[in-house]
């Protein structure tokens, strides 16, 4: 893992910057040693497999005098005893590992921005002058970095290199050296025609993981330029999402490009999760038609129960409409085995969200009932029992619906949360935004930042209670391009003069890409 950096001291806890300092700097030498001994070139992965180069990851006798974040003495199995910090004091989760990113648009960063959310020092790569095409797409300030960009990119740092640039290579391949994992989701092909094939960055840091997402795995489609709706469509969930009786349709939630990015983050963890053991990096890929698939598992399972009958939850099922031979568009059918609608609320006729999820689930099926002023389908066997319901679900629903029509949404939420029926409002973004909850637990953040100003981003939406996340703007292109050629990369003063002058780090004489 990489050496802790300077930078860490910005986020020092209150009561870890109470500590001595002269404690504070001896302990934080000894990990530093620790660590140096982990990335030397002699804990040489390629031999890692043998139980010499396994000892070399195991904590040495001087690390684990070392505790760092309060770590005591370490165990019999070799874990170090719990810390004595209080929750949320003993660093974050990622802390010590350095990742180059070397992603663009939304797949990519929306790894990235997680790993960094977990304490990852994310230093990410973009051409000079021009950075990642997302700073200029979908303005809504002219001149600013987009909201495309700024909620994609928190917690980053920013280098600018020109990596078709020989001076620009130097320094990637100095980068590669200096960081645990390298993460891209270019267009199959662009690495390694950078020069940097997975064999050649292996030999500058055989402990490095490389992680790509691509928009197909191998296969007749590998080599394809992908975006989030090719993947929707390629993945199943285009074909299974919309109604019956229209054409197929994507949906709002980027399950090709943010879920792909989710997908590659726990790989990557894995990764590096298993290099603790083996000592060596290895690749990680992420295609974005496996991910939107792996979400679209339960329409995989509906296709082969097909071959058994008619899907019988599906409402077509009791319109009598006979099922071909793939999955149907299910329209709000439920997907599992409670039959579920969205129905109108108060209001419906002037707000398009004045709608509720209504969950006809077995249990409080009575409860239903009584509350809809239907008390008779208790007993009456065309409804008491599930299976009786199901050749009449819309039927069913068009009485609930008649209930809820004389409620807003969030009445509906009042009445049914106590009887323990399951409904859902359909919540506009507008709400969403507005929601103080989700304030309270950092999924919904107010972030300042340098040339936009105060905007709202979803925070860490995965908290962990001794890992917390804070969110930080994303960064200016190239803001931390002469931070980290000299602290990361030890490049000196004249160097770094040279560096500039050789067009490595500074734009072509060409303006900003503009919106797409
Ligand atoms: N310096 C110099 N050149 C750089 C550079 C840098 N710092 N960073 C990138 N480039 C170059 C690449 O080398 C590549 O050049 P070549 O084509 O000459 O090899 C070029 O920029 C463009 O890269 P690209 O092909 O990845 O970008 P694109 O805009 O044409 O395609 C996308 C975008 C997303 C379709 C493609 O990257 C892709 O399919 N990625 C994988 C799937 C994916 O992640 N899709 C999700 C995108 S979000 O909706």
């Amino acid at each position: 893992m990489a050496a802790p950096r300077k930078a860490k001291k910005k986020t020092t806890t209150a009561k870890a910057a109470s500590k001595p300092a002269a404690k504070r700097k001896a302990a934080g030498r000894a990990v530093i040693k620790k660590i140096v001994a982990l990335r030397t070139p002699k804990a040489a992965p390629r031999r890692a497999a043998t139980s010499k180069a396994v000892k070399k990851i195991v904590p040495s006798k001087a690390a684990s005098k070392a505790r760092p974040n309060g770590t005591r003495k370490a165990a019999g199995n070799g874990l170090p005893a719990p810390s004595s910090l209080p929750w949320g004091e003993a660093g974050k989760a990622l802390q010590g590992v350095r990742i180059l990113d070397f992603t663009h648009v939304q797949s990519g960063p929306t790894c990235t921005q997680l790993l960094a959310w977990f304490g990852a020092d994310v230093i990410k790569i973009e051409r000079p002058g021009v950075g990642d095409i997302t700073r200029g797409q979908l303005r809504d300030v002219p001149n600013v970095d987009s909201l495309y960009f700024t909620m994609l990119n928190h917690n980053k740092r920013s280098i600018t290199v020109d990596s078709k640039n020989p001076k620009g290579k130097e320094i990637i391949e100095r980068l590669i050296k200096e960081c645990d994992v390298l993460v891209e989701n270019f267009a199959p092909g662009a690495l390694d025609r950078m020069g940097f094939t997975f064999e050649r960055i292996n030999e500058l840091n055989p402990r490095m993981v490389v992680a790509s997402v691509k928009g197909f795995g191998p296969g007749p489609y590998e080599d394809c330029k992908v975006y989030e709706n090719v993947a929707q469509c390629a993945g199943g969930a285009a074909s299974t999402t919309g109604f019956r009786d229209g054409p197929p349709v994507v949906t709002g939630a980027q399950i090709g490009d943010s879920g792909t990015g989710l997908h590659l983050a726990l790989g990557i963890v894995c990764a590096l999760y298993q290099r603790n053991r083996t000592g060596r990096g290895q690749r990680v890929l992420a295609a974005m038609q496996d991910g939107v698939l792996n979400l679209c598992r339960v329409k995989l399972r509906d296709q082969q129960r097909l071959a058994h009958g008619p899907l019988k939850e599906y409402s077509q099922y009791g319109e009598d409409i006979p099922f071909g031979d793939a999955v149907p568009r299910a329209g709000n059918d439920s997907g599992g085995g409670q039959p579920g609608w969205i129905l109108k609320c108060k209001g419906w006729q002037t707000d398009p969200n004045a709608y509720v999820y209504f969950i006809t689930q077995a249990p409080v099926w009575e409860k239903i009932c009584d509350l809809i002023g239907k008390p008779e389908w208790k007993t009456d066997p065309d409804y008491a029992k599930p299976a009786a319901r199901l050749p009449r679900l819309r039927q069913i629903f068009d009485t609930i619906e008649a209930w809820t029509t004389t409620k807003t949404k969030f009445e509906v939420m009042e009445i049914c949360n106590p009887l323990d029926i399951p409904v859902g409002p359909i919540l506009s973004m507008k709400e969403l935004a507005e929601e103080r909850s989700l304030r309270d637990t950092g999924t919904v953040v107010e972030v300042d930042h340098p040339t936009r100003g105060k905007y709202l981003t979803v925070g860490n939406p995965i908290k962990l209670s001794d890992s917390v996340s804070e969110v930080k703007r994303s960064p200016l292109l190239g803001e931390h391009t002469d931070e980290i050629l000299t602290q990361v990369l030890g490049y000196s003063e004249n160097e770094l003069a040279e560096i500039k002058a050789s067009g490595a780090i500074t734009p072509a004489d060409k303006p900003r890409a503009e919106a797409a």
